[in-house]
């Protein structure tokens, strides 16, 4: 499968950079390939590579005010007056509920920055040299970028790949019928061509650094300015041409052949309060230079071997085949045709299958844990834009958003079948607690101490690589308490998915333990003595309230989990107690309304009767307990037809993410057309040529969410339910599917015909039984699952 295009970019171009580049990588290191052929250029990533945090030049408290927080008792006074109905003057104590604001450099929130950019300077030993055949792909099936081209009777294949098991950018050039006349090759840890958003604050941008020529390697050491991070790249060029040393370049002369390898490096990680390895500039270098030595001691075909072999492994774990057809064109004037309306159905569901796939692809490029036998590499999950920026003023700081953003960025990684990929995500929220009890302490007076050393931790809307905790600069978008369970939800996932109980024990419950101990604590009592979380804000409108659907759905899913939890593996039995204590006594968290809607507020009546409230809000937090919850659900049909009218009023301009989400949810409502409908506004108003998709800018939430949205699509489960084919659109009458995921671990494979299904096969390594759901039938048939059998039905 592959992304395609016969346009060359202009290397120079933001826009270029984020609609037409194709982004690669292995986790870590990242790139965008430009394709450019006087010039190329492949902008760089280092997923760590972030300014702000701890600083020898500023107290770094993850943004947390003591002032503000004064140890909870300005919650605590902002409480007393919601309850007493002194609503104007509590939102004056909210303003107190706030963090360090977002500022020139000084507050340590950072940036995600880009790491700079390899280019390859060509001179093809004429002015202006005749390009003929010119193609660029991005190959999705072996995560390899090619470009090719001709110029007289020469043709050029160039090949680019991100391993992650040999931690390089590979680079390759091929000349056929000759050779290149003069190719330069260069790093350069700088990225002032591409800003993403000219007035926004460049924070941390400077950096220092040396550029070292020797031996056909090209090395580059530096530090950046804000915050003292080291960063390191090592590059290699070896050739059967003439290869010179320039002061800042490699440059080969009449090669047939020109292989660059190169890696990079930051001392960051994640472990507070530091978030530094420790290592010298010295030895952050040699580590670098060592990754590339090794590599450089295979052949190309080796390190490729090892790449697509490393990738399919996961890859290959899901196939989707929803037509035969192979497309002509490439992708650019397919899409266009697909935005138009005038793309024929096969045009269609090609575009639509290779969409589902790149969102696997874009989870494997950008989201690997450390390889054992590579400690010290950064680790990170994926952040607003994937791995990839082209600036170092990206929106939103290209942080990690957690009101909707990165729980979407994972959605999708464990029923499509890439485990191992969330476990970046996993360590990121366990790395949280250590600062998010800070944030505890300081604005809930919840505090962890030596007899109680994990006693709760907070997270709210936005967070950087540094364990910035606390609460927004803006009261109204950035206090969300309930971004803490919400992506706490993600983790348990892992479990429902894998089974793995070691892993639950020792990594999991420990953190939904931990965030369950903290909602012992805050919740309120209400006069009518229900528990609330309070004040709450439904992202990101409407009124702040006393508990609202949003907060409590999240909080009831996770007090049912981690309850499930405790009781999987036999411990923490008083805690249980109270958990089902609460449980019971927590307000909602579903509630219907006058127009038979699920409320967004207990306050509300009719939809849109909230004051402040926008009727197309892209946010539907009011249904997060329909997905990625389970409040809602087929076992509560009253809510599933309220959760219905919701939906249908909320549908309005939208970003890319929140199209996907609503996808969805119309899957989870078994509403197959509208689910398609949701893919093709993302299609129509949200996708670039790249097939990146936009918020506008780029945000790579939409893609995650798209895969998840056809996954939902085509199977959905709760450990003792399959519902296969629940939202098949029209559109994918015929088709199969192997290798999704249900939780439970089972994985499953269907095939069917006019919609109707023929053939399924289902395989677990584990016990069980399972109600299998069927489009025809509506009460299901009961099936035991045999470890390591597996069900074939008709
Ligand atoms: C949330 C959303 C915005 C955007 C931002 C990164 O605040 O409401 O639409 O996606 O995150």
């Amino acid at each position: 499968m592959k992304i395609n295009d016969t346009r060359i970019p202009d290397i120079t171009s933001y826009t270029d950079w984020e609609q037409l580049s194709y982004p690669i990588g292995n986790g870590n290191i990242g790139g965008n390939v430009f394709g450019g052929v006087l010039k190329e250029r492949i902008s760089l990533n280092e997923k760590s590579l972030w300014s702000g945090g701890p600083a020898n030049n500023r107290a770094y408290m993850g943004g947390n005010i003591p002032e503000r927080g004064k140890q909870g008792a300005t919650l605590k006074e902002a409480q007393r007056l919601f309850k007493s109905g002194k609503t104007t003057q509590a939102l004056e104590v909210c303003n107190q509920l706030t963090g360090i604001s977002d500022g020139k450099g000084i507050n340590g929130y950072g940036y995600y920055l880009s790491f700079g950019d390899l280019f390859l300077d060509f001179n093809y030993g004429c002015v202006q040299p005749s390009v003929s055949c010119y193609s660029r792909e991005l190959d999705i099936s072996s995560a390899i970028s090619r470009i090719q081209y001709s110029i007289d009777d020469k043709k050029y294949l160039r090949e680019v790949f991100v391993s992650y098991p040999d931690n390089v950018l590979v680079c390759r050039i091929v000349i056929e019928n000759g050779t290149c006349p003069f190719v330069s090759v260069r790093v350069l840890p700088d990225n002032t061509s591409g800003k993403a958003a000219p007035n926004m604050i460049n924070e941390g941008y400077g950096r220092t650094w040396t550029t070292k020529t020797k031996g056909g390697w090209l090395s580059i050491d530096g530090s950046l300015d804000d915050n003292g991070l080291r960063f390191a790249s090592h590059t290699t060029v070896l050739s059967d041409g003439v290869c010179k040393e320039g002061s800042d370049c490699i440059q080969v002369e009449n090669g047939s052949e020109i292989l660059i390898i190169t890696s990079m490096a930051t001392d960051y990680r994640q472990s507070y309060p530091s978030y530094r390895t420790g290592e010298s500039a010295e030895a952050l270098s040699s580590r670098v230079h060592n990754t590339v030595f090794l590599a450089q001691n295979k052949s190309y075909d080796e390190l490729k071997a090892t790449h697509i072999q490393d990738y399919q492994r996961i890859f290959n774990r899901v196939k989707l085949c929803l037509t035969e057809y192979e497309p002509k064109e490439a992708i650019p004037y397919l899409r266009k045709r697909y935005v138009e309306g005038t793309a024929s159905l096969e045009e269609r569901v090609y575009l639509e299958t290779l969409l589902f796939q790149y969102g696997r692809y874009l989870t494997i490029a950008a989201s690997r844990e450390t390889p054992k036998e590579q400690p010290l590499r950064a680790q990170l999950p994926t952040n607003l834009q994937g791995m990839w920026t082209g600036g170092n003023n990206s929106m939103w700081h290209a942080d990690y958003h957690l009101n909707v953003n990165l729980q979407m960025n994972y959605w999708p990684t464990y029923s499509t079948n890439m485990a191992e990929c969330a476990k970046p995500l996993i360590d990121y929220v366990d790395a949280l607690r250590a600062p998010g009890r800070v944030t505890a302490e300081i604005y809930a007076g919840i505090r962890s101490d030596a007899q109680h050393p994990e006693n709760g931790f907070m997270v709210h809307t936005q967070n950087n690589a540094y364990g910035w905790t606390c609460p927004g600069w803006t009261f109204s978008w950035g206090w969300s308490p309930a971004a803490g369970p919400w992506i706490v939800r993600n983790c348990y996932e892992y479990y429902l998915y894998t089974g793995d109980k070691a892993f639950l024990q020792n990594k999991i419950y420990p953190i939904m333990r931990e965030c369950a101990r903290f909602y012992d604590q805050f919740l309120l009592e209400d006069e009518a003595g229900q528990l609330v979380s309070a004040p709450s804000y439904s992202p990101e409108h409407g009124p702040y309230t006393l508990g609202n659907t949003y907060e409590h759905a999240l909080i009831w899913q996770l007090y049912k989990d981690t309850i499930e939890a405790s009781e999987i593996l036999c411990i923490d039995e008083t805690l249980r107690r109270v958990w089902k204590e609460n449980l019971s006594r927590l307000k909602g968290p579903i509630e219907i309304g006058d127009d038979g809607q699920i409320k967004e507020w207990y306050e509300e009546t009719t939809i849109g009767s909230m004051p402040d409230s926008e009727i197309n809000h892209r946010h539907i937090s009011h249904l997060l307990g329909l997905f990625p919850g389970d409040v809602i659900s087929p076992n509560t049909p009253e809510y599933m037809q309220a959760a219905k009218v919701s939906l249908k009023h909320r549908e309005g301009a939208l970003t890319g993410w929140s199209r996907a989400q609503r996808a969805i949810c119309y899957a989870r409502l078994w509403d197959g057309e509208k689910a398609y409908d949701s893919l093709v506004g993302i299609w129509r108003n949200t996708s670039y040529d790249n097939l990146l998709l936009t918020h506008p800018p780029f945000q790579i939430d939409g893609s995650y969410g798209y895969t998840t949205a056809v996954s939902e699509m085509l199977l959905q489960s709760d450990g003792k339910n399959l519902y296969l084919l629940p939202a098949l659109p029209s559109a994918w009458q015929d088709g199969c599917v192997s290798g999704l995921m249900a939780r439970g671990g089972y994985s499953v494979d269907i095939t069917w015909k006019a919609g109707r299904i023929s053939h399924i096969l289902i395989h677990s390594d584990r016990e069980g039984d399972l109600v299998i759901h069927l489009p025809e039938l509506i009460s299901g048939i009961s099936i035991h699952i045999v470890p390591g059998r597996n069900i074939v039905g008709f």
